[in-house]
């Protein structure tokens, strides 16, 4: 009823929803679920997998009551969300806030402001992501229309990876093994492996559509290790937004879609129901490392109403890209852009006050006496920006910052590589890092350009890197070591919060460091954060009113 109400309101002009408030109680708890010819055992919010979603307008306050029932440690992070002056809010374990504890409750609170479209939440602690995760939908404020044609419906979809074990102790295995991650046993679309997985006949995700309309779909990337390519069979899709900001619309075959990544796109369902068209999900991975490569699908299917056409009609499955085709990637790249209307301006900062320089490696650390090392050459592997390994800190580095306890972490995060090197020639022979918990300091209002250079050492791997609290404009990209600012979009470049850095290539991004606290940099393949692949920016108060990081809420969970 309120969903219905909801989609006529955003058609129609004089409504009575307001910027409001929306509570959700969530609840951590274990579900059985059987899949792929096994019982298994998932953590979950309120025994749903994918999670519920939280539906809002631009300008809402959400409030989400998280209680922990389950035995291991729980954050939920609000993928995409600026959390202007509610870095308290944020999620990550030990950045922004202590777990919440089995037994305990946190209440996270924080307004939804300058974004609009689609974003996501899930677990940040461990691998719990796997199955604690769910969509958050942003509809414009009442009155205000989509930038594109509105669709007949919308749906939601979130791919997902799985293991028929439990998600909880992989990354305790992985890290004992010191190599590589366990494989996942499929990709999911909203939680169904499809069709081509054994026991799965039934376990199919299906698109309802009628000949001749127009639908959005919200496609999410949740799954922990992978990037995929997504295409529907015969089918072009034209993308409208990315990471909840709106682009000049593009129409492509399939788009690339990383760990972290949103993307809502228009299909026309132009054809009609004589034949089920499939929804496909295949993996991308450019370094040559074991990975599942097993694609997944669901179905779209038209809406027949003659009894004449056979109720399971011939199936045209979706081309999508090889595994390891970087040059359709880098390719899609070119095609994204800001809408950068009157209304939805693209404020991309063309000046630079703080110009940083981030190699993103991938490290062989030597075996130490009593560890397993699994890693070639008998190492174990691990991973840095600028050659640092981030250690997680017992207690949240936004705590230790705000009550000014010392020991914590350091404020000497290097701004550039200490040995430069040629980042995509041949690999090094020493591929150790050093471990180090330090934080880079950004004064308030401070414009800031990240390169971000990929690396050749031990793999050249395209790395989705996160950036919380902000969106921010990529200006700029390509193959190689970063050959300095030509070429830059510095007008409507695309606005994302998590970008994939080319293999052996660079992006240059740009934000404004408007918001005060503590934020995570990492990348968003999990087994890379285990491994070391993230830091974090420490925001300064500004100086007027509304620049001032407030204290934490009640109930902020203590280590
Ligand atoms: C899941 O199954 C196990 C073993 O069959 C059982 O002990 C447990 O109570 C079940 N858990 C839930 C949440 O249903
Ligand atoms: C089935 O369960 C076993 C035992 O937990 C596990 O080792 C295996 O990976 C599972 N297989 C799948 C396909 O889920
Ligand atoms: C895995 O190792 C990383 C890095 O040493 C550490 O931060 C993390 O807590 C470990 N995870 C588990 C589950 O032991
Ligand atoms: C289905 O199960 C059989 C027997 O366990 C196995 O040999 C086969 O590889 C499985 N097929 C798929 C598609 O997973
Ligand atoms: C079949 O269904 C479609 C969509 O509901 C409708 O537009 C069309 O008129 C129907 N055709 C017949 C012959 O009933
Ligand atoms: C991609 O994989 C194919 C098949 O394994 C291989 O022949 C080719 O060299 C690879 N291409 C790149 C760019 O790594
Ligand atoms: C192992 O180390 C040697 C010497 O440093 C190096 O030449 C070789 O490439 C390494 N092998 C692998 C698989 O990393
Ligand atoms: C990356 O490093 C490997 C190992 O040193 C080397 O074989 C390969 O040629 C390098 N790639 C490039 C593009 O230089
Ligand atoms: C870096 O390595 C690449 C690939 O091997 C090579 O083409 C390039 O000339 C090297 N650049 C420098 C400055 O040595
Ligand atoms: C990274 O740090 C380790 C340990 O200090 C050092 O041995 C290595 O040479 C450094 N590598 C780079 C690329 O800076
Ligand atoms: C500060 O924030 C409050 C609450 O959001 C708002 O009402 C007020 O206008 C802001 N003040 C300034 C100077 O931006
Ligand atoms: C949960 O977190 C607390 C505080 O960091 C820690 O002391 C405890 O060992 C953790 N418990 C589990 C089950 O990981
Ligand atoms: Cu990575």
């Amino acid at each position: 009823m309120f969903l219905v109400l909801f989609f006529i309101c955003l058609q129609w002009t004089p409504c009575l929803f307001q910027p409001t408030t929306r509570t959700y109680d969530f609840k951590v708890q274990l579900k059985n679920v059987t899949k792929l010819c096994n019982s298994t055992t998932i953590v979950t919010v309120n025994g749903m997998f994918p999670g519920p979603t939280i539906y809002a307008q631009e300008g809402d306050t959400i409030i989400v009551k998280v209680t922990n029932q389950v035995a291991y440690n729980i954050t939920l992070h609000w993928h995409g969300v600026k959390q202007m002056l509610s870095c308290w809010a944020d999620g990550p374990r030990f950045i922004t806030q202590c777990p919440i504890q089995t037994g305990q409750s946190y209440t996270y609170k924080f307004i939804l402001t300058g974004q609009r479209g689609t974003l996501w939440w899930h677990a940040h602690i461990e691998w719990l992501r796997a199955t604690v995760n769910g969509a958050m939908i942003i509809y414009p404020p009442t009155g205000v229309p989509y930038p594109f044609v509105f669709p007949a419906e919308e749906h939601v979809l979130v791919l997902g990876e799985w293991w028929g074990s439990n998600v909880a102790t992989l990354e305790k295995s992985a890290n004992a093994s010191g190599g590589g991650p366990p494989l996942s046993d499929a990709y999911l679309i909203n939680g169904h492996p499809g069709p081509t997985h054994n026991c799965s006949g039934q376990d199919v995700w299906t698109m309802p559509v009628v000949k001749g309309k127009t639908y959005l779909m919200r496609v999410i990337n949740a799954a922990l290790n992978i990037e995929h390519f997504f295409g529907v069979a015969k089918h072009k899709m034209t993308v409208v937004a990315v990471d909840a900001e709106y682009t000049k619309p593009y129409t492509v075959d399939n788009i690339i879609i990383a760990p972290g990544q949103t993307c809502d796109i228009l299909l026309e369902a132009h054809r009609g129901p004589s034949r089920d068209y499939y929804i496909g999900i295949s993996p991308y991975m450019s370094a040559k490392v074991p990975v599942n490569k097993k694609k997944s699908y669901s179905v779209l299917r038209y809406h027949r109403n003659s009894s004449s056409l056979s109720s399971s009609p011939p199936v045209i499955k979706a081309k999508l890209p090889r595994l390891n085709d970087s040059a359709a990637v880098l390719n899609k790249m070119a095609f994204m852009k800001s809408l950068n209307s009157q209304l939805y301006p693209a404020n991309v900062p063309q000046k630079v006050d703080r110009n940083l320089y981030f190699a993103i490696e991938l490290n062989q650390e030597a075996c130490q006496k009593g560890q397993t090392c699994k890693a070639p050459n008998n190492t174990r592997f691990q991973a840095s920006i600028n050659n640092i390994t981030f250690q997680v800190p017992k207690i949240s580095l936004l705590q230790a910052y705000f009550n000014n306890i010392k020991g914590v972490y350091t404020t000497d995060f290097p701004d550039n590589p200490p040995n430069p090197f040629n980042y995509t020639g041949n690999s090094l022979q020493n591929l150790q890092s050093q471990f180090g918990t330090k934080v880079s300091v950004l004064k308030y209002n401070e414009s800031v350009q990240i390169i971000l250079q990929g690396t050749n050492l031990t793999s050249a791997e395209n790395h989705p890197i996160h950036l919380h609290g902000h969106n921010f404009y990529v200006v700029g990209y390509g193959t190689g070591n970063y050959p300095g600012p030509s070429n830059f979009n510095l007008v409507d470049p695309p606005s994302r919060n998590t970008i994939g850095v080319p293999a052996n290539g660079w992006v240059a991004i740009r934000f404004i460091a408007d918001n005060p606290g503590v934020w995570y940099l990492h990348c968003h393949l999990e087994i890379h954060l285990t491994w070391g692949l993230s830091m974090a920016f420490l925001t300064l108060n500004g100086n007027g009113v509304n620049q001032t990081l407030p204290p934490p809420p009640p109930g902020y969970p203590k280590c």
